[in-house]
């Protein structure tokens, strides 16, 4: 699999610790980092309920059935249980512990034997009197899961059950994918020859299904080329008397477990013991919400596709280690450290363990799995590996490549690392408090793993929406059915969505933290205080309106400040702003630098106004008729091009001389400042916020689409200085929008809004938001694509008329290709050519902008590296292709704004 089967839907804020907060966070912590607070953890990789959810898991929280019997989510949860893996008889528990003591309590007599293939896990096996006997072979092999290390010895299992006999072997318990072995899977031929030893011996086989479908990946790649993993599953469960599952697995749950049975003896045993430990045998423990959240995990594993991309991303990882010549295993799980081969200098007296641990740590923020007995830690077979579970769906390519360059960075220290001394006597590892034997356990802190410095997205997926993959037989297809025209597609057909980075956005855990709790009213409520108190300080405008969106806001300050006539001078059009400008009356004039025109020309300011041009417009038709200067910013339709600084400054200073309004079209003004601390040396080293707060300081007001920068989903803002026309762009709102303190907006919204203003110049968020872009845009260059340069921010341009050259302007080359490159990739991109610039009213001629582009626009904190790897690979395929693409005709042609909803054909059949 090459790049995610989803996309991000929700984000959470990864912590930002610098090297001495670290060393500090360690230190109070005893050097155990299981002792850490959560928001000392950059990455934690002790993968237990940490992957990211479904949006549908995320969705299953609202509909949990609190009833005391008979949940509805339980039935669910059982027929999920039934397709997936085949499993009937299901007793449901709070976790994965309570199904095992579920397990214990009914199965295990004092003094019998449980034989197992866990590493360690025992406790409760000796809590009930029973003894457990690991019958794998040596723990510590190094091989990797090809090797099945989760398999038992099959001679010493026999031995054992010869021995002991029925009596004295409660049950043999195997784990896929066990812990305890370092998350190595168990063979399909090992699992079937344990069931015919614990058949033949009539001892139950108990079997943890937790990670069955990581197991099966290994299965099939090794046993079973070509079979589905859930077919795989079943296979497994059907070997089983008793199963277990613990949610925090595979199914990608933060908590929840379960037992079942085939046989009905156990099944009714299970359910009698429920009632005394977990709660009442429908809910086992679990709340009504739990149990929909696990039901959907369930649903979602059938096609495996999330199970896919993390073994996928655990090779990667696995990858960069080893060709940096590091010690280190691959599991099923994420990798495993080789403790002696890394710091050999440490003497194993001196928790060698533990101090690669605390190195881990103090490098860049890891965690280790590192949790259950210290005794088995600290000197049992534990010892010798430290594991770095992967959590499932919740990072992207730069995380792997930081934590990789974190594990190397300790690597190349090791010489320097000292050992740990343990201060008091622990049962479990994480009571454990120690302290470097020398005055320090790796290198003095102040350094960090040099490259790729934060250069990660400085955020984890906390929900993701899955993606279909279709074939290009159903794209071709609906590609004819939407008439050749990307808007017209149904969004369940896209893969990657590059229409537009207009509302769609991932939301942050912490704007929907705000949403939960709002005033719903229009009259005042928190939210819109919020807003305007948040609005205010960073735009630095004193009136703050709120409108639905940005054409709203257009709208009424279109009406309010143009007269009949007036002139609209402008850096290049924007189709609803250019619309609103016409309908009060106005007539756009573009002042934009001619490089703006030119898609090749290397002009790092793209976006500024030509100041002569300018000049020549106000003496034209006198200041009094030019009704204010529309300055946008992040130009869009020149390809996403910023202006500078020092063009705003000279800009404004000129129409104020000559007494005319500045009103900017802040939309995508953070990525315009982000813009200007990227090219210009004056502001390398300024605060995002204060770029913008200096920007806007210079104009006299703004519209914003809030669905851009700002991060949310919904809404749109006017602001100004002047008290006058504050009252009059009020009172235009309520008459056409809504309520002045709502804009016409949810209560909630606002509150994301007001979140999200401050998300948005989050200094880390905002180079590597640009720096995404950028690189993009990089690759497309590299692989020979022809896109307007330099790249801009919110979006690339690709060149329609460069990529084919043979299409005449009048048959729409950049729709032709939006349409191209959606049936070869699966992605939708949107045309800017010209059938968005329409036709001269006068003539019916068509315009014919000097630019055909093809716009890929970047939504905000959803896609990841893997992603673009996959589009630009696509893109270049078509590339060598191009000459079979043909232009198009209108089958038919809509009055006004006919991109949206016009219909194409082609001029000959495409067969490319
Ligand atoms: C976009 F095909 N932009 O880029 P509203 N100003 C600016 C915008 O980029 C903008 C608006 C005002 C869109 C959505 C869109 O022909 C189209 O909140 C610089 O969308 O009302 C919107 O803000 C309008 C796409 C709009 C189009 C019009 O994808």
């Amino acid at each position: 699999m090459r790049s995610e089967p989803f996309k991000l839907k929700d984000v959470k804020r990864l912590p930002v610790l610098e090297p001495h907060q670290r060393v500090q966070a360690l230190l109070v912590a005893g050097y155990n980092p299981l002792r850490l607070r959560s928001d000392q953890v950059i990455f934690d990789l002790v993968a237990r309920g940490t992957s990211a959810w479904s949006h549908f898991q995320k969705a299953a929280l609202e509909v949990g059935d609190e009833a005391y019997a008979g949940a509805r989510n339980f039935f669910h949860l059982e027929d999920r249980l039934r397709e997936v893996f085949g499993v009937e008889n299901v007793v449901p528990t709070h976790n994965g512990l309570g199904a095992e003591k579920l397990l214990a309590t009914t199965l295990l007599r004092r003094g019998q034997v449980v034989a197992h293939n866990r590493g360690h896990g025992g406790g409760l096996v000796e809590a009930c009197g029973g003894v457990p006997v690991d019958v794998c072979a040596a723990v510590g092999s190094s091989g990797g899961p090809g090797d099945f290390g989760g398999d038992v010895d099959l001679a010493r299992l026999e031995g054992l059950l010869r021995e002991k006999g029925r009596d004295g072997v409660a049950y043999v318990h195997l784990e896929t994918c066990p812990e305890g072995r370092n998350g190595q899977p168990v063979s399909l031929a090992g699992l079937a020859a344990v069931r015919d030893r614990t058949r033949d011996a009539g001892v139950p086989l108990v079997l943890d299904l937790s990670c069955a479908f990581s197991n099966a990946f290994w299965n099939r790649a090794v046993e079973r080329p070509g079979t589905e993993l859930a077919v795989l599953v079943r296979e497994m469960a059907a070997a089983a008397d008793v199963v277990l599952l613990d949610a925090v697995q595979d199914a990608r749950c933060d908590i929840g477990g379960l037992i079942a049975s085939r046989t009905p003896e156990h099944f009714e045993r299970f359910r009698t013991q429920v009632v005394v430990f977990e709660g009442l045998h429908t809910y086992g423990g679990m709340s009504g919400r739990a149990m929909e959240v696990f039901a959907t995990g369930v649903g979602e594993l059938a096609g495996a596709e999330v199970v896919e991309w993390h073994q996928a991303q655990i090779g990667q990882l696995h990858d960069l280690l080893v060709t940096r010549g590091l010690p280190v295993l691959r599991s099923a799980r994420g990798v495993v450290l080789d403790v002696d081969r890394f710091l050999p200098g440490v003497p194993a007296a001196d928790h060698r363990r533990a101090a690669l641990a605390a190195c881990l740590y103090l490098g860049g923020g890891l965690r280790g799995r590192c949790d259950g007995p210290w005794s088995w830690h600290a000197s049992g077979p534990g010892a010798a590996w430290l594991p770095l579970d992967l959590p499932r769906a919740a990072l992207s390519r730069n995380h792997l490549l930081r934590i990789a360059d974190v594990i190397a960075w300790t690597w190349e220290r090791r010489e320097s690392v000292r050992g740990l001394r343990l201060l008091n006597t622990p049962e479990f590892a994480d009571e454990a408090l120690l302290a470097p034997v020398e005055d320090r356990v790796v290198v003095p802190p102040g350094l960090e793993p040099p490259e790729r410095c934060r250069r990660y997205e400085p955020y984890r997926t906390s929900a993701f929406e899955p993606l279909k993959v279709t074939d290009e037989a159903i794209r071709r297809d609906a590609m004819a059915r939407a008439g050749y025209n990307t808007f017209l597609l149904r969004s369940e057909d896209i893969f990657i969505d590059f229409l537009t980075d207009s509302g769609t956005a991932a939301m942050s855990t912490g704007q929907w933290e705000g949403m939960a709790d709002v005033d719903e009213t229009p009259y005042g409520s928190r939210s819109f205080h919020h807003l305007e108190e948040t609005f205010r300080e960073l735009l630095g405008y004193r009136h703050v309106i709120p409108t639905h969106q940005g054409r709203a806001a257009e709208h009424i300050m279109s009406q309010v400040m143009i007269r009949p006539g007036q002139i609209v001078p402008g850096n290049m059009y924007f189709t609803t702003t250019k619309l609103h400008q016409e309908m009060a009356g106005g007539v756009f004039t573009d002042v934009i630098v001619d490089e703006a025109h030119d898609a090749h020309s290397g002009f790092p300011w793209k976006g500024n106004i030509d100041p002569v041009k300018l000049e020549s417009e106000i003496r034209r038709v006198g200041a009094e008729n030019v009704a204010y200067i529309s300055f946008e910013m992040s130009v869009n339709m020149a390809g996403g091009q910023p202006f500078s600084m020092d063009n705003a400054r000279e800009i404004c200073g000129l129409c104020h001389r000559h007494g005319i309004p500045v009103m900017f079209d802040a939309t995508r003004v953070v990525e315009n400042a982000e813009m200007i601390r990227r090219k210009d040396p004056a502001f390398r080293s300024r605060r995002i916020r204060d770029i913008v707060g200096e920007m806007l300081s210079y104009g006299d007001g703004c519209t914003i689409s809030c669905k851009k920068d700002f991060l949310v989903n919904m809404g749109g803002m006017l602001a100004c200085n002047d008290d006058g026309l504050a009252h009059r762009f009020r009172r235009m709102l309520r008459i056409w929008e809504g309520d002045v303190t709502s804009g016409g907006m949810a209560v909630r919204d606002m509150e994301a809004m007001a979140r999200g203003l401050v998300e948005s110049m989050d200094d880390d968020y905002i180079r590597m938001r640009v720096e995404q872009t950028q690189e993009f845009g990089e690759k497309l260059l590299a692989a020979g694509i022809p896109i307007v340069t330099p790249p801009g921010s919110h979006a690339i341009f690709i060149d329609a008329k460069r990529f084919l050259p043979h299409v005449e302007q009048e048959q729409y080359p950049a729709q032709a290709l939006a349409s191209a490159i959606y049936i070869e990739t699966g992605v939708r991109t949107m045309e800017r050519g010209n059938v968005s610039k329409g036709r001269n009213p006068a003539t019916g001629e068509n315009y014919r902008p000097k630019l055909e582009l093809v716009r890929c626009t970047i939504p905000r904190r959803v896609y990841t590296p893997s992603h673009f790897d996959f589009i630009v690979e696509g893109i270049a395929r078509l590339f060598e292709r191009r000459d079979r693409i043909s232009g198009l005709e209108f089958v038919y042609e809509p009055p006004v704004l006919r991109f949206f909803q016009g219909r194409f054909t082609p001029l000959r059949p495409w067969d490319f």
